[in-house]
């Protein structure tokens, strides 16, 4: 099974926001963003970009019918500014001209005066002065402060982790049409097309119904489409509200990339306990999220962070706290992994250190603290583990044989030193916030045999439409030709969950799954009528009715034809919720997820020590898919996720200057893995089990989990660093890029 966009994407000719031919009439929008990171604003003239020819009219918050608010979890994000900014690039006004550059040309023109106010950059300094989004939130389990007590050896420390910029290929947009009544049909390149309808709904003051968003497919969205795409496609939809005319606006990169959120930085205070035989006892960590300047998912994510906070480890002693501060960046958003990856991320690092602190290998504590099947995690739900299968599995073939071959190297060369990680993963597959967990598809077949099915799935590149049209293929049993699935349309799938939390497949796959045999049920029990038989003696099947096995001579295309005669429903909508998940807020515990997904990379770098640079030797991974119902796809997944992994913790590097203006805004200053930075070897094996699991088809999730391989590059790299200088002052700071690579070589503990 081939992903079914690859013929269109070989030849040019699959549909992106800005291959939608555009109406006669359109307009373009752009937007300035405000120079300054914390301000009130003392003036706002938009006289001059009035009167540039070609401008049809400039919008600010004055303007707006309905509500000046976006906000994702909380209302506290406005769409426009009016008194104050918060952060650099913040939206402060709108223009719609003729064409984009007159547009991009006029939102020089707009005169911004503002009077500066303390720029906070900093979530410790947010935390200090108590600008939190939230209360904080704790996940405890035993009794960590009385366990510590009992450690044979306690480590603390600091650990720190940068942001990371999304860089979806396709950048941000949106396309609003207006049609009779004040209804609107938008475009939109956005995960959560029920959040734009949502809050455009309540900044155009119209009900959610004149609505229709419609999207085909992204250019990638990595989380960064999930909350941050609204945003556009509400400028889209009130310039078209206001001027009567179509409205696009396709953002330039650097638009994008000083606009929009990115990855939270975090920086922790992280506490670990051991016992003599290398059991961890006890852990504390206290995480402060860089929010920025607006909530948009930061709770959320944060919640995630302390799901993931004991990675794949049982711990029978947790206390884990999680502030989110609020500081004059842009508002930080969704990323894959969701703030997993900083809880993992912490937890490896005290791990690290306590492992250079006791002069062992960090892989003699991590393997001894696996989580086992029935161990607890801090929240509350049972472990179905596979974590000590998928690192026995890689430890087994390569972990003795790659140590031995690093130390001769080690021995040998003093200018060029080796390093390997070994890196488990654990993964809880469901959106944190348990109502999100619903999908719905609409599935026709029509009277020719063929069949559209219409998810609330978002098809960014990750190939979920492809696995949703294997579902309808398997239960109906008919040709792929048969087969084609629609766009995603608010009009068709209502109240859809963003597609995240590498859920997607699952949810509308499921969805998908229950109208398919919803309405082969139907045809069965129609084509047992028609042939005085029992319904369990039919089957159908490769396009064929069987009757006790032998073929009736009647083909799909004829049942079809006669049910329809026969006014049978030959349509379906369905809808799954997944089973068995609940959470408790007030005591933080349940059983968030329908599965974890769990799995080991080791890592092997060689970094150059004059220079600094380094290069991935190899990252082998043993992954725990369940069943794979597509391994070309869940490959394409696995090899993408790590190597974005990778990325986030080398060479990705997200500067804000002390007044919080971003200067990594551009592809020139930040800088992406290409093919030449990515592993020289990347061997992933899939770990396939019987066990049963609420994954469609048994096939687990695979958008997230694997990004987190990537942090073992860090640990990888550092115990390079270490080999070369054992007295290395090198930090818990990721992203380890060549600069603090080399001055971790040089650097010495005082
Ligand atoms: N988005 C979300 C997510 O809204 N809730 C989640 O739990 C989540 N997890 C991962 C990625 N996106
Ligand atoms: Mo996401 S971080 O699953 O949009």
């Amino acid at each position: 099974m081939q992903n079914i966009d690859t013929y269109t994407h070989v030849r040019g000719e699959s549909i992106y926001l800005d291959d939608i031919p555009e109406l006669a009439g359109t307009l373009y929008a752009a937007v300035l963003g405000s120079p300054m990171a914390h301000a009130k604003i003392l003036k706002l003239d938009t006289s001059l970009a009035e009167k540039l020819d070609g401008v049809v009219k400039v919008i600010t918050s004055k303007d707006i019918p309905g509500k000046n608010q976006i906000g994702g979890a909380i209302p506290d994000e406005l769409l426009l500014a009016e008194d104050e900014v918060h952060f650099e690039g913040m939206p402060v006004a709108m223009v719609v001209a003729t064409s984009a550059t007159i547009a991009k040309k006029a939102v020089k023109l707009i005169k911004f005066e503002g009077q500066l106010l303390e720029v906070i950059t900093d979530p410790r300094v947010a935390a200090a002065k108590n600008q939190l989004i939230l209360p904080p939130r704790t996940f405890s389990l035993g009794d960590s402060e009385k366990a510590f007590a009992t450690c044979e050896y306690v480590i603390e420390g600091v650990a720190d982790n940068n942001g990371q910029e999304h860089l979806y290929i396709e950048t941000q947009g949106a396309y609003a049409i207006p049609l009779e009544n004040k209804k609107f049909r938008i475009y939109s390149s956005t995960q959560g097309p029920t959040a734009v309808q949502t809050h455009m709904a309540d900044v155009l003051g119209v009900p959610m119904h004149k609505l229709e968003i419609d999207v085909t497919r992204l250019g990638g969205g990595f989380g960064g489409k999930e909350d941050q795409a609204t945003a556009w496609a509400v400028f889209c939809a009130l310039g078209a509200y206001l001027t009567g005319k179509p409205v696009k606006y396709s953002l330039d990169r650097m638009e994008d990339i000083r606009m929009t959120g990115k990855r939270h930085p975090y920086s922790t205070d992280y506490k670990i306990g051991l016992s003599k035989d290398l059991k961890i006892l006890a852990y504390a960590a206290t995480f402060h999220q860089n929010a920025g300047a607006a909530a948009d998912l930061s709770p959320a994510v944060l919640e995630r962070t302390l799901f993931h906070a004991t990675n794949s480890y049982y711990i029978p002693n947790v206390k884990v706290t999680a502030k989110s501060c609020r500081t004059n960046l842009l508002p930080n958003t969704a990323f894959r992994g969701f703030g997993g990856p900083q809880g993992m991320f912490v937890i490896e690092c005290a791990i690290a250190k306590a492992a250079e602190s006791l002069g062992i290998e960090a892989a003699e504590i991590q393997k001894r603290n696996l989580i086992n099947t029935g161990d607890e995690f801090p929240y509350g739900q049972k472990a179905v583990s596979e974590a000590h299968a998928c690192w026995d599995d890689v430890a087994k073939e390569k972990l003795t044989e790659t140590r031995n071959r690093i130390n001769v190297f080690n021995a040998q060369h003093s200018l060029y030193k080796k390093g390997l990680s070994m890196m488990p993963i654990c993964f809880g597959i469901s959106f944190t916030k348990i109502p999100l967990n619903q999908a719905r598809a609409l599935v026709h077949v029509y009277l020719d045999g063929s069949v559209h099915v219409s998810t609330g799935a978002i098809e960014m590149g990750q190939g979920v439409n492809t696995k949703i049209f294997q579902v309808a293929e398997k239960i109906f049993s008919i040709q792929p030709e048969r087969i084609t699935i629609g766009t995603t349309n608010t009009y068709r799938i209502t109240n859809t969950s963003p597609s995240a939390a590498s859920t997607t497949a699952d949810l509308n796959g499921k969805a998908t799954e229950m109208a398919c045999l919803a309405i082969m049920n139907r045809l069965r029990e129609f084509a047992a009528s028609s042939l005085d038989a029992k319904i369990e003696e039919v089957v159908i099947h490769h396009e064929k009715v069987w009757h006790k096995e032998k073929d009736t001579g009647i083909t799909w295309e004829a049942l079809i034809g006669k049910a329809y005669l026969a006014r049978i429903s030959l349509s379906e909508h369905a809808h799954y919720a997944t089973p068995q998940i609940y959470f408790d807020g007030k005591i933080e515990k349940g059983h968030p997820f329908a599965y974890h997904v769990y799995g080991t990379a080791l890592t092997e770098v060689t970094v150059d020590c004059i220079r600094g640079t380094y290069e991935i030797d190899a990252v082998e991974i043993v992954h725990d898919v369940g069943k794979s119902m597509n391994r070309i796809v869940d490959m394409g997944q696995m090899e993408g996720g790590v190597v974005q992994g990778i990325g986030w913790m080398t060479m990705e590097e997200i500067v804000y200057d002390n007044n919080g203006k971003l200067r990594s805004n551009a592809l020139s200053t930040y800088k992406v893995p290409d093919i030449y930075s990515a592993p020289k070897l990347l061997n992933i094996k899939f770990r396939e089990s019987d066990k049963d699991n609420l994954a469609i088809f048994h096939s687990k999730a695979v958008g997230e989990p694997p990004l987190m391989y990537g942090i073992g590059t860090f640990f990888a790299l550092r115990n390079a660093i270490k080999a070369f200088n054992p007295n290395s002052n090198i930090g818990f700071s990721a992203p380890m890029t060549p600069e603090k690579t080399l001055m971790g070589l040089y650097g010495n503990k005082s």
